[in-house]
Formats: structure tokens, C-alpha cells, sequence
């Protein structure tokens, strides 16, 4: 397993990001509830600035190399939970299969609810940036995402798309749900970028 806990010692000796609190559960948090979905139906989508868009079910998306990683989450509302074990596909890998083009600056990612949430291509290529399906070792349960969600560990966690069945390369950039109602684009949570 592969720990990016260390994320922080690049903003000085605070694992802990300022304003936030420690809990030792895992709080779910959702705008509107857990979106009903079937395992025949589900198809993760890449489109955009791509050379050719691709189409997943959750057979093939699990069949891609993954990766277990350590990582802290920190939300936005104040509470961060440590060391949370994810099981997925680097989002890096997804680009390669894709093909970016040389114009995809940005990223929109899209979710089962209707949430969207953006990033610019080179934070979402950053090693901690996963597609999950695992949770310490379980399928990820579906109030955290499941089948699939994006872990942001360098950002404020409504950086990563729960139920997200649908990538975009932008060649400018967009603003997903919680960035067009007032919240950082950049939500770094060492700096608390909490507003915009
Ligand atoms: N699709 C979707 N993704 C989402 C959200 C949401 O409402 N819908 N909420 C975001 C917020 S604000 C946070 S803090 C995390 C919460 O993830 P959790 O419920 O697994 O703790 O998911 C993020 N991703
Ligand atoms: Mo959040």
C-alpha cells in the first residue's frame, strides 16, 4: 500500500489543515441523498479533449491497474478523518487510455446525482488523485460514492465526485456545482481556500 499522508509537508509541519477537526468515523455528506443505479446500466464516460472517447462498464473499469493508497480527507465544513484506505484507478491511467489532446487545460467531472465539481488537468494528475471502488478492502458503500467516487487528498473533498460516472477534458476552464455557488476553485486546504 502506498501512504500519501504527507501531502501537508508541503505547507509546513501541520497534517492536521488549519480551521479543521480530527473524527475517527467517516461522515457522509451529499446534496441530495444516494442516486439509484444498476450494475447493467452503469457506464463510466471520457469525452472532451480526448483523441477518442471511451466508455467503461464496471467490469472493464475494474479490470484497469489499480492501486491501494493511505490518504487523509478533509471537507470543507470542517472535518477531516485520517488514513482512509482507497482501492482504485489513478486518474492518470484514464488519461493515458484516452489520449488527452494537447489542448485540455481543465477537467469537469460528472456524477450520478447531478453533481459536477472542477479541476485543472495538472492537479488532477498528482499521484493521490484515484477513481475508488474500495474502502479499506470493501466495495465502497454506496452513501460514499459507490460504485465509484474521485479522491482528492490535496484538496477540500468536494473536489472528488461521488457516484461519478462521466469524465470531461476541457480546453478551458468550467465551474462545477459548489465552485459556481461560491466555493474555492482552488480548495487547498493548507491554505484554507474554503471561499472563492
Ligand atoms: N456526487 C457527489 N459528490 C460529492 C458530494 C455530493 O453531494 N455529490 N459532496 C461532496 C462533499 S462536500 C464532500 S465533503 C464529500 C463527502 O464524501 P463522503 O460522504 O464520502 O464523506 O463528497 C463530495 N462529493
Ligand atoms: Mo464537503
Amino acid at each position: 500500500m502506498d501512504d500519501v499522508t504527507d501531502i501537508y509537508r508541503e505547507y509546513g509541519d501541520e497534517r492536521l489543515p488549519p480551521g479543521q477537526h480530527q473524527t475517527d468515523d467517516f461522515p457522509v455528506l451529499s446534496k441530495s441523498g444516494t442516486p439509484s443505479w444498476t450494475a447493467e446500466t452503469w457506464s463510466f464516460d471520457v469525452w472532451g479533449a480526448v483523441e477518442e472517447d471511451r466508455s467503461f462498464d464496471l467490469d472493464e473499469f475494474r479490470a484497469l491497474p489499480s492501486t491501494t493508497q493511505r490518504q487523509d480527507f478533509h471537507c470543507v465544513t470542517g472535518w477531516s478523518t485520517f488514513d482512509c484506505e482507497f482501492t482504485g484507478v489513478p486518474f492518470s491511467t484514464i488519461a493515458e487510455r484516452a489520449g488527452v489532446t494537447d489542448d485540455a487545460v481543465h477537467v469537469m467531472f460528472h456524477a450520478l446525482d447531478g453533481y459536477t465539481t472542477d479541476l485543472p488537468l495538472s492537479e488532477c494528475l498528482r499521484e493521490g488523485v484515484l477513481f475508488a471502488y474500495e474502502l479499506g478492502g470493501d466495495p465502497l458503500p454506496e452513501p460514499h460514492g459507490g460504485p465509484l467516487r474521485v479522491v482528492t487528498p490535496h484538496k477540500y473533498a468536494y473536489k472528488g465526485a461521488k457516484w461519478v460516472d462521466g469524465v470531461e477534458f476541457l480546453s478551458e476552464t468550467e465551474r462545477g456545482y459548489w465552485e459556481r455557488r461560491g466555493y474555492s476553485a482552488s480548495a487547498n486546504p493548507w491554505n484554507e481556500e474554503r471561499y472563492g
